[in-house]
């Protein structure tokens, strides 16, 4: 049932952490021990003396986790069981599955689910430009035509046809792309010849998105496959139709429909909320409702009756990718990442928390509760008890967005000044850094950084990646690694919260050169950029595949060959196991800073941190300390330069 009226569904209450457990020792040291961001740090103690239960003191409740489950030996798939590999004699499922079957199907189950997350919100904004298109909705609009016409010709559409034309005709496609067996995906093919012969010759080019998610879908049903390797291979296979499908057209359609990306500079931190403004967050990942806020919020009227509710005005701020998209676009700051979710709630200065999907806390509601904030959800797909439901179409998406802003203004006289605690210190932040405004940057071309890394004066490229985690010191993982490897003339690139943490911790300025070697430092200087570009959102890891594929077609070689290594150092979702796949897939090898659940099986962790290595030229490691992590990744890159002589 679709409701737009912004009716609660059901009333949620605040939950408490024990009073016992918040006095001012116990207070210090845990948020030492959460999270590096001062920020952070200042609101999660307000939390904490306030007696609001947040991520962290859920994760206690829920240790010690099940070992079984961690290391990949539980699985729940049919109703003969849920079995467990407990050793001895159990060391089979009901059904006969061992420990290396259920490993790897457990994997390739969450393979699909990233895939299919990232795709499905690819397909929504390819199916939001078909409707601009076909004139259905009036609140969108091309503004990347150049990109639109790029895109036309990649796709073999005729760019003399009118411009509302070509985008149908792409935007179909694409559409098609999904469900239709076409041989493999068109922008697969952006990526070198060398590297797709070897998708071919191990049969791993992605074909239709939906129907490398459906088949492993079907394959980890009980009694399809148990040879445990294919599990792997198709996992591969699935989730390089995510990056260079379902997630490419994510970044690339949101491109054309609301800019492609190009350098600015932001603020970042739980900072950027304003005491004296009315406060909207705009989390979770999909861009179609958040630029409509941003265009609602900025409505003369809007702002007319923010004024008279008594604030100075209303302040926008993102969360997670959807606040990625804004800032890389639209420089709207950022309040901070996946662990700051329900800290925002917290500094007790937010009207509404507008959320669409993915990376959402179910519990959100609960912590809105223990203040005036009221969490507003948008998409049919992601009702949460609790929530005020505004549900968004491309039809009726500015008109929602309107009250929605109104909600926010509603409600900004329910606000307790006295609760009130907002960081006084926001972080600059240079941003932006699409492959396009990489280019221009460099005059037009790649080929200035690609001659810096022939010349050695930058080693090689590191892509930090991914979420944030409990179980990791919020953004300590991202941050310790980024200093390691610039101090080593690696320029890092970045997206998602990866992205955020470097800003938050400063470098994400023109003056963190400081802290990189000199040959990074020289080049970075002379460009007035800092030595960690952020990217964009995670859907936007399409553009670290362009970036590396248009690299390894500059350099004349395949992008396994390249000096470049990835990294998802605080990673926690399924998303971030099919973006780490589909790097390692396109020949980036990865290091993972958390654990996936695969240690059950020896076999399939040989696989993954060696044997795929025969396959596509690329591995995982798994190393959570952020020296011996960087330290790995140097001597991959060192490596690879050994190995094309430079
Ligand atoms: O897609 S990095 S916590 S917000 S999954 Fe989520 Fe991870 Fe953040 Fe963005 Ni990506």
């Amino acid at each position: 049932m679709a409701n737009d009226g912004g009716m609660e569904i059901i009333a949620v209450e605040c939950i408490r952490r024990p009073a016992k457990e918040s006095t001012p020792e116990i207070v210090e040291k845990k948020i030492e021990e959460r999270t590096l961001d001062a920020s952070s740090k200042l609101v999660l103690q307000k939390a904490m003396l306030d007696g609001v239960e947040t991520v962290w003191d859920r994760l206690e409740k829920q240790l010690p986790q099940c070992k079984f489950c961690s290391t990949g030996v539980s699985c729940q798939r049919c109703s003969m069981g849920p079995c467990r590999l407990m050793g001895g004699d159990r060391t089979r499922g009901v059904c006969g599955a061992d420990a290396d079957l259920m490993v790897a199907r457990n994997l390739l189950e969450h393979l699909a689910t990233g895939a299919a997350a990232h795709s499905d919100h690819g397909r929504d904004v390819v199916e939001t430009l078909l409707k601009t298109a076909r004139g259905e909705s009036s609140n969108y609009s091309i503004v990347d035509k150049a990109k639109l016409m790029s895109l036309a010709k990649e796709y073999g559409i005729d760019t003399a046809l009118p411009e509302m034309k070509v985008a149908e005709l792409l935007s179909l496609a694409m559409l098609d792309e999904f469900g239709t067996l076409k041989g493999s995906l068109q922008m697969a093919k952006r990526a070198p010849k060398g590297t797709m012969d070897i998708w071919v010759q191990k049969g791993l080019l992605p074909r239709g998105i939906d129907r490398e998610i459906v088949e492993a879908m079907h394959r980890v049903h009980m009694g399809v496959g148990a040879y445990y390797p294919d599990f792997l291979t198709h996992g591969v296979r699935a989730s390089l139709g995510d990056g260079w499908g379902g997630s490419m057209m994510a970044t690339e359609i949101s491109d054309v429909l609301f800019g492609t990306p190009d350098i600015k500079t932001s603020k970042v931190n739980l900072g950027v909320l304003k005491a004296d403004h009315i406060n909207i967050s705009l989390h979770g990942h999909n861009p179609i409702l958040s630029e409509m806020i941003v265009k609602a919020a900025a409505l003369p009227e809007l702002v007319s009756k923010a004024k008279a509710a008594g604030a100075k005005g209303i302040n926008l701020v993102g969360l997670c990718c959807t606040g990625n998209e804004l800032l890389m676009r639209k420089g709207v700051p950022q309040a901070g990442n996946h662990l700051d979710q329900e800290l925002v709630i917290t500094t007790g200065a937010l009207e509404v928390m507008v959320v669409d999907y993915q990376c959402i806390f179910p519990s959100l509601p609960n912590t809105a509760a223990c203040y005036h904030t009221k969490v507003v959800t948008t998409s049919p797909k992601a009702r949460i008890s609790g929530g005020h439901h505004y549900e968004i179409t491309p039809e009726n998406s500015f008109d929602q967005a309107k009250k929605i802003v109104q909600l926010a203004i509603d409600n900004y006289p329910n606000r307790d000044q006295n609760r009130v605690l907002i960081p006084d210190k926001p972080v600059e932040a240079m941003v932006g850094f699409s492959v396009e405004a990489v280019k221009k940057a460099l005059g037009g071309s790649l080929k200035p950084l690609l001659d810096a890394v022939l010349a050695g004066k930058i080693r090689g490229c590191a892509g930090i990646v991914g979420c944030n985690n409990p179980k990791v010191k919020h953004d300590s993982g991202h941050v310790g690694l980024a200093r390691e490897l610039i101090k080593r003339d690696v320029l890092v690139v970045e997206t998602g919260c990866a992205s955020i943490a470097c800003a938050k911790a400063g470098l994400m300025q023109p003056k963190a050169i400081e802290g990189a070697g000199k040959g990074l430092k020289e080049v970075c200087g002379s460009l007035g950029i800092p030595p960690v570009l952020h990217m964009g959102s995670c859907v936007d890891n399409a553009r670290i595949l362009n970036l590396v594929a248009d690299l390894a077609n500059l350099a004349g070689v395949r992008m396994d060959q390249l000096p470049v290594v990835g990294a998802a150092p605080e990673w926690y979702s399924s998303k971030a196991e099919t973006i780490a796949t589909y790097f390692v897939g396109s020949g980036i090898s990865v290091v993972l800073g958390v654990m996936p659940r695969i240690e059950g099986s020896p076999n399939v962790v040989k696989l993954l941190t060696q044997d795929l290595e025969g396959v596509v030229n690329a591995r995982f490691w798994v190393e959570p300390d952020p020296r011996k992590a960087a330290a790995i990744m140097w001597d991959h890159i060192e490596s690879k330069r050994r190995a094309l002589s430079i």
